[in-house]
This record gives C-alpha cells, structure tokens and sequence, in this order.
C-alpha cells in the first residue's frame, strides 16, 4: 500500500486507481483539439472524476512523436484556467508537463502531483517537485525527445535499461529534495511494438523497485498495430487488454482517456483476484 500526501488530502493506493486524462492541445494524437475550450476540458475532467478517476491529468503540450513543442505561455494559457476549474472542484490534479515553470505555476493554482514525461532530468524541475513536498511521475523517454526519440528506439535489454534509469533518477530526486515518487515506463516514447509488450510484460521488475507505478497504454499506437483497430478512438479493446495485462504485474495507476470501461474493467479484475462476487 502507498500514501501519496498532498497538500489537501492523502491519497490512498491500496487498490489499482485510475487517472483520466485530459489534453488541452489541438494536436494530441487521440483526442487533439477536442477539448481546447476551458468550459469543455473542465466539464470534461470533472465528469471523467465523476466516473473514478482518482486524478485528473491536464497536459497542455502534446508529447506524440514527432510533436513540435510548444512555447511555454502558450502552454500556461491552455493549463491554468482549467486546473483552476478542476481544483474548484476539490478535484486531485496533475499537471503533465517537461517544463519546470509550468509545474510551478501549476502547482500555485492548485495541481498536486507533477507528471514530468522527460523524468526528473531537470535539476530545476527537481527543485519544484521539493520545493512543494509535491509526488512527481518519473517517466522513461529517451533524452532526445519527442521529436526524434523514435529513431533512439534501440535497446539491448529494454527493461533491464529502463530498470537502470530509474535507479539513477530515483538517487538524484533523492538527493534534490523530491520524497515521493511514482515510476512509468514510459510506454510509446522511444519504444517500438517490441520494446512495449516487453515492458508490460515484465513489469514486476519496475514494481520490484518499491515505488509506485504507472503505467500509459491508452490509444497508443503499438495498440493499433496488434489489433488493427487504425483509429485511436477503436483502441479501447486493446487499450483494455494492456492496462488488464500491467495489472495482473503490479501496476498501481493506469492513465487511461476512457475512464468508465477501466474502472468497470477494475472492478472486475479485483472480483476476480479478491475471490468474491
Ligand atoms: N503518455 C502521454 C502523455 N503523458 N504521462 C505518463 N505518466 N505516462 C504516459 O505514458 C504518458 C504521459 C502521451 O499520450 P497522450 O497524452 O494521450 O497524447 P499526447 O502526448 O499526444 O497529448
């Protein structure tokens, strides 16, 4: 069992929790531009809460290969009023973000935990994450970036190697002041079909680390390669399977845009391991 400690509340992960994500971006690759409006990402996080989400993911800036980064004023302005309308809400909110500035700002108007894609790389995205005693995702992607980091997709031991970069930047957020961490693999950033099935496969070997971990198929596109479902949209099936398959290994929170059917799918999975009906 862990306990996140937020400022207005603990967050308990004695079961699997979900997190629901929301993108305020025009260019994300499953659900870019739908909610670029503020009324229709709040309303949107707020019902994705309402169906269990346990924490509602706000990115401004999408991170798919190949993404052209944002500049970060353009990323303030698409986050911060929907954060506000999500903490109104007395709503747990991370903010998924590689900018340390933006953590910041975001975490003054209320975020809790920092989601940071690039993993703790930057010494002053450290310093925020200690500076407000906040949890922060440490995520594996490759130090190249969104933009190229599909042609870095080169592993000897994918697993052994992500196991070796959490083990580093769990000792420098240590050393930076940062207590609470949760670890992601990083699934679809710099990794081919392979290297994900591999991950998820073997991913007791992250949890054996200690910390909590997440993990985030949702949509993605290896999805799309094994069922042939070409859409993001029609990946729900397989999105379902994956997160199902991390489960059953250990994981402890599954980002996921299709909140409803995976916490159904939870439910049932925890029937079935509880041994009751
Ligand atoms: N994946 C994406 C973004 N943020 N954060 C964590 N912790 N783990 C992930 O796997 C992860 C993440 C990419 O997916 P999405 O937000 O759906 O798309 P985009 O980056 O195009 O906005």
């Amino acid at each position: 069992m862990f306990k996140l400690q937020l400022p207005a509340t603990t967050l308990t992960i004695d079961n699997p929790i979900v997190m629901g994500i929301v993108n305020v971006t025009p260019d994300s690759f499953s659900d870019g531009g739908q909610f670029r409006d503020v009324a229709q990402a709040i309303d949107h996080g707020i019902e994705l809460a309402a169906q269990g989400a346990a924490i509602v993911d706000v990115g401004g800036e999408s991170t798919r290969p190949g993404a052209v980064p944002v500049p970060i004023e353009e990323e303030l302005r698409r986050v911060i009023p929907v954060i506000e309308g999500l903490v109104a809400q007395h709503l747990v909110v991370s903010i998924d973000t590689r900018h340390s500035v933006v953590a910041e700002i975001a975490l003054k108007h209320g975020a809790s935990i920092i989601n940071d894609v690039s993993g703790l790389r930057d010494r002053a995205m450290r310093a925020v994450a200690a500076r407000y005693s906040a949890p922060a995702v440490i995520v594996h992607m490759p130090q190249s970036g969104p933009a190229t980091m599909q042609n870095h997709a080169r592993y000897d031991d994918v697993v052994a190697e992500v196991v070796q970069f959490m083990k580093r930047q769990l000792t420098v957020a240590r050393e930076s002041g940062v207590e609470q961490v949760i670890l992601d693999p990083g699934i679809g950033f710099g990794k081919t079909t392979t290297h994900n099935l591999e991950l998820i496969r073997r991913l007791d070997e992250i949890v054996a680390l200690g910390h909590p971990v997440m993990i985030g198929t949702s949509r993605k596109r290896f999805i799309g390669e094994i069922t042939g479902a070409a859409q993001p949209y029609s990946r729900l099936s397989g999105t379902l399977a994956a997160n199902l398959a991390a489960l059953d290994r250990g994981a402890h929170i599954i980002r996921v845009h299709d909140v409803n059917e995976h916490v159904r799918a939870l439910r049932m999975w925890r029937a079935v391991n509880d041994r009751r009906p």
